[in-house]
């Protein structure tokens, strides 16, 4: 069983990404689980296998705990980290041999309370990846870019699990925009040239730092362009996961 965590901000496209990619992963034959992290939700583009809404019910919160809807989200993240082994025993026993993981709208109620990285670890004892999206409409801009770049890195430090990093919704961009969004990821020279050209005072001084320190330690970022409107990249996304997971083998034989 392979664990695939789908983590970015708000809005990002983390649930379509987990709907589309899961529909190809069946039509590709593999045995694939879906998994509801987000309490917060209302309506979901697929049928989860374990929705943590059956354990953690928001306005039920709200009302008990006397909380406004960010308060019940946090106490939330904290309930559910409190049900993970009753949550771990569902997915176990589902038998899956891929489990899509969409968590919380909010990246920061998962990512950055301690209920996050005690829910990773805890979920199961099986390899495990992260996902991480950069919204190619947001990213477009050298210093969202570098934003992202540090979100990410930031998601790193906290979970120390191998990730994966795509670029999502890339269909709302055209190619020239997202093959320059890719070669700031792979090529930091050109991102470089992209903050002087396009950021002046010391939004250029911080985008070049931040993005310099990220380098210097070694973390490398390249974006894989994806759009869950028209399954582009899928087949990417996949080899660069089975590459992280496997070592190149299929998830299944
Ligand atoms: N064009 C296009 N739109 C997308 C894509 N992925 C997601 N969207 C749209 O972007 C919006 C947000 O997508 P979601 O999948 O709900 O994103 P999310 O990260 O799960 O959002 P929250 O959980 O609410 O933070 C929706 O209106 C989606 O239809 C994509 O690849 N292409
Ligand atoms: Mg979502």
């Amino acid at each position: 069983m392979f664990i695939i965590f789908i983590i970015g901000t708000a809005g990002s496209g983390k649930s379509l990404l987990t709907a589309t990619f899961s529909e190809w992963l069946k039509m590709s034959k593999q045995d694939v689980a879906i998994i509801n992290l987000d309490p917060g939700v209302l309506t979901l583009p697929y049928s989860p296998d374990v929705d943590v809404c059956d354990y953690v019910n928001i306005e039920s919160i709200m009302k008990e705990y006397g909380l406004g809807p960010n308060g019940a989200l946090i106490l939330a993240a904290d309930l559910i980290a409190d049900k993970i082994e009753e949550i771990s025993r569902e997915i176990k026993d589902l038998k899956s041999d891929i489990v899509l993981i969409d968590t919380p709208g909010q990246m920061e109620l998962f990512a950055f309370r301690a209920s996050g990285p005690y829910i990773v670890a805890e979920i199961a004892k099986e390899p495990k990846a992260i996902v991480y999206l950069f919204d190619a409409v947001f990213s477009a801009n050298p210093l969202n870019y570098v934003s992202n770049l540090f979100l990410s890195a930031a998601v790193y430090n906290r979970f120390f699990t191998p990730q994966v990093h795509l670029l999502s919704k890339c269909d709302l961009l055209p190619r020239e925009e997202v093959n320059k969004i890719v070669d700031w990821s792979a090529n930091p020279k050109t991102l470089e040239i992209a903050i002087e050209k396009q950021l002046e005072g010391t939004k250029r001084l911080l985008s070049r730092n931040m993005m310099r320190a990220i380098h210097q330690i070694g973390l490398k970022f390249l974006l894989i362009p994806v759009s869950a409107k028209t399954n582009e990249g899928m087949i990417n996304f996949n080899t660069a996961l089975e590459r992280i997971l496997t070592g190149g083998n299929k998830y299944t034989y």
